[in-house]
């Protein structure tokens, strides 16, 4: 049969798919995960930790890295990152033809999301969550009033390069906007120019009850994007018209608290791990007042692929082409359905 004769089936034909929120493609190959695997495939036995470790530097009233005494919290804890990547003060480089530079000003702040030291975000309660959701939107709303851009996120896990175990996550605020989010912006920007609707709005509205949902409630969506391209990839949509993490109402937060529970329940479930991952927040950069086409959102990139500690790599194709996966975001996304929610 010629190629023109065959009916399309995207589960079983290698086709490119395109992010709309950055206009990069990936490249979909899913006969390729009928192969033959004979790498590594070990499982990981969890490790026991104590809720406070005398030797963690995040811990209640102990001692971090540069000396100085953590108070002894109870809640969310945040302190300004003793290794920021960011300073407020610098100079101006020089910004030469073929030397292109920029100034980056601006200033790093670490969250610990409990005193716990051995509860991760999804085994906290909603109200312990809930917390750090408002801690969240307070750093967003205090750091966006003085800086163009605050990132926050989490890095979870040895995998990811997670510095400490104890359940933490980072904010990053700066005086340009990064390249990712500038990309979003351009692309939703655009969308809305085009179409009298916001992109993510749109998605929403597309995507719920349908193939790639894997959680669902009155105030957030969480699919597997159709352009994902990490295998696990999850996009977290705000239902509501929120284009900063500040404007989420109580009863959005209140609901986000659940569905990040149950969306990382099913991960931890799903490989029977601690799942590891980077997370984070895109919404309006602050530096502008013209939201136009934003919608709230957060990315969770998780780098696992078969098993606890087999993980997808973005070497190759993808790092000298564009990325590539070979279980389709379907499959993902009934995968994660398929795992518990709600831990036993
Ligand atoms: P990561 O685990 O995602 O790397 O985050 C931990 C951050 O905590 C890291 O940026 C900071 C590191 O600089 N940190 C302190 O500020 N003080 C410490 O005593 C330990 C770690
Ligand atoms: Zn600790």
């Amino acid at each position: 049969m010629t190629a023109e004769a065959m009916a399309f089936d995207a589960a079983d034909h290698p086709h490119r798919r395109q992010n709309l929120l950055t206009g990069e493609w990936v490249l979909v190959s899913p006969h390729r995960a009928r192969r033959p695997w004979q790498g590594a495939q070990a499982t990981l036995a969890a490790p026991t930790r104590l809720a406070h470790d005398p030797g963690c530097y995040l811990c209640p009233g102990n001692v971090r890295a540069n000396g100085v005494r953590n108070p002894d919290y109870d809640g969310t804890f945040v302190f300004a990152n003793d290794f920021a990547a960011l300073l407020p003060e610098t100079p101006a480089p020089d910004d030469a033809t073929l030397f292109p530079a920029a100034p980056a000003r601006g200033e790093a702040r670490v969250i610990c999301f409990s005193p716990d030291h051995a509860r991760t975000l999804p085994e906290l309660s909603d109200a312990e969550r809930r917390a750090v959701i408002d801690t969240w939107c307070a750093q967003s709303a205090e750091l966006g009033a003085r800086w163009a851009h605050v990132a926050i996120f989490e890095n979870k896990g040895e995998m990811m390069g997670c510095s400490s175990p104890h359940p933490h996550g980072q904010i990053w605020a700066g005086d340009f906007v990064p390249d990712h989010v500038a990309r979003e912006d351009r692309h939703q920007r655009a969308w809305q120019a085009a179409r009298g609707a916001t992109l993510l709005d749109a998605v929403a509205a597309a995507e719920a009850d349908g193939p790639r949902q894997v959680e669902a409630n009155d105030h957030w969506l969480a699919i597997v994007p159709w352009w994902a391209a990490w295998p696990f990839e999850t996009l977290i949509i705000a239902r509501d018209p929120v284009t900063r993490m500040e404007d989420l109402s109580d009863a959005a937060r209140t609901a986000l608290a659940q569905l990040l529970g149950r969306l990382m329940t099913r991960y931890d479930d799903l490989f029977d791990t601690s799942f590891p991952y980077s997370f984070g927040w895109h919404g309006a950069p602050h530096g502008s007042a013209d939201t136009t086409g934003w919608r709230l959102h957060a990315h969770v990139y998780p780098p696992l692929l078969r098993s606890a500690t087999v993980r997808k790599f973005m070497v190759g194709f993808e790092m000298l082409g564009e990325p590539q996966r070979d279980l389709t975001p379907e499959q993902a996304a009934e995968r994660l359905r398929a795992a518990k929610a709600v831990r036993a």
